[in-house]
């Protein structure tokens, strides 16, 4: 206006109208029935304009409340929404389940979003164990054995092997008599074929008692497989470890795990330069944990449902997505990370009722590739929503 004078929005110059945080989606988990947790999720809607602002917050699933669902906003105002897993929920089968949280203003529109739901009815249970009393026969090269592991090794750098298991006597370990050599090439431990089919949510837990020196110049790992000849990575030591007790370690496996017949995890030992030897892998109470899958031990033949998968799985970086849909209708494809955040949106339109595919090329929707990690392809149908893991691997 030529005056010099400028006009500065006095509640927050550079927001939009209407802002909501956290950005987190809400997550709810508890075993089939409830109580789940956490009892509620809160999220502030702050009003940044100066004028009263009216909102509707709705979920586009009957598994959740939503207090208050709509409302008006003083001018500089905020109010507190609770989301709470209700008595819908308590009655869900076994399974993963998911939806949306819209935040509307009605106001002026800006500043309108979404919050992913999704909530998980029954608790992992405890599917394998292996005590290690007995052998379980895992093929062992190099000095890993089954046995009492005699608290030799040591001497000179971290701490020896212990005496006996965690449990029991027992163990698997590399030496059991004492510290890892000097130039071992990787030496594997690998299990027996583990039938995960109907599975969902599979994690790995065990018993550590590890002594390696620092990775550039000894390795200590951990690897999974669903055919026994393609395994990928899910630990290795990010620096020099050295254990004088026991400790339980936990890996969500789930993204090649679920579901599958012949799983295999593989502890290695190595590569070891020529100095500085340790007491090695030691490890008891092996456990794998999953939820039963509710949906496919119920599928009927020619009656569709709604889900979605990929494959491969984990992929780099093509991979094509599967979606099957209970109903003909309007459906929508989208690939988020980890935090919730709209990744890429891969199909939307009219589908068929019954299966179909779409492929991704690990590309975000401005053309970057995205970097490794897990992600989220979540399907959203009139019937309802549901979503699946996938792992980039590079
Ligand atoms: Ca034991
Ligand atoms: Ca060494
Ligand atoms: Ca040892």
């Amino acid at each position: 206006m030529g005056s010099g004078a400028e006009t500065i929005n006095t509640f927050s110059p550079y927001a939009l109208t209407m802002v909501v945080g956290p950005s987190d989606g809400a997550s709810f988990e508890g075993d089939v029935g409830g109580p789940f947790v956490p009892v509620d999720v809160s999220y502030f809607i702050n009003n940044n304009s100066d004028v009263p602002l009216t909102f509707v917050v709705s979920a586009d699933v009957a598994w959740v409340d939503v207090t208050p669902g709509t409302g008006l906003i003083p001018a500089g105002g905020s109010i507190d929404v609770t989301v709470t897993a209700n008595a819908v929920a308590a009655g869900l089968a076994q399974g993963s389940y998911a939806g949306t949280l819209t935040f509307e203003n009605l106001t002026d529109g800006e500043g309108n979003t979404v919050r992913l739901l999704d909530l998980t009815a029954g608790l992992p249970k405890l599917v394998y164990s292996y005590n290690m009393d007995g052998d379980p026969g895992w093929t062992a090269a190099g000095d890993w054995a089954h046995g009492q592991p005699t608290g030799g090794g040591g001497v000179s750098y971290g701490f020896p092997d212990p005496a006996s298991g965690f449990t029991g006597s027992n163990v698997y370990g590399f030496n059991l008599g004492g510290d890892y050599a000097p130039n071992l090439p990787e030496l594997h431990l690998v299990t027996g074929a583990i039938d995960c089919t109907g599975l969902e949510g599979v994690t790995l837990k065990f018993m550590r008692w590890l002594n390696v020196e620092q990775p550039l110049y000894d390795h200590a790992s951990l690897a999974v497989s669903s055919d026994g000849a393609t395994f990928f990575p899910v630990w290795e030591n990010p620096a020099e470890i050295i254990e004088n007790a026991w400790t339980q370690v936990e890996y969500d496996i789930s993204a090649v795990a679920d579901g599958q017949a012949t799983v295999y995890l593989r502890w290695t030992m190595g590569t070891t330069d020529g100095n500085w030897q340790y007491s090695g892998w030691n490890i008891d109470d092996v456990e794998i944990w999953g939820m039963q899958d509710g949906v496919s031990a119920i599928a009927v033949p020619g009656v569709y449902q709604l889900k979605v998968g990929n494959h491969p799985n984990p992929f780099n970086p093509m991979t094509t997505v599967s979606f099957e849909l209970a109903a003909a209708g309007h459906a929508t494809v989208n690939v988020y990370d980890l935090k919730g955040r709209l990744v890429r949106n891969l199909v939307e339109g009219a589908f068929a009722a019954g299966p179909h595919s779409a492929p991704w090329d690990g590309l975000g929707n401005g053309g970057q590739p995205v970097g490794s990690g897990v992600y989220l392809v979540r399907v959203v149908s009139n019937t309802g929503a549901a979503e699946h893991k996938m792992v980039l691997l590079k």
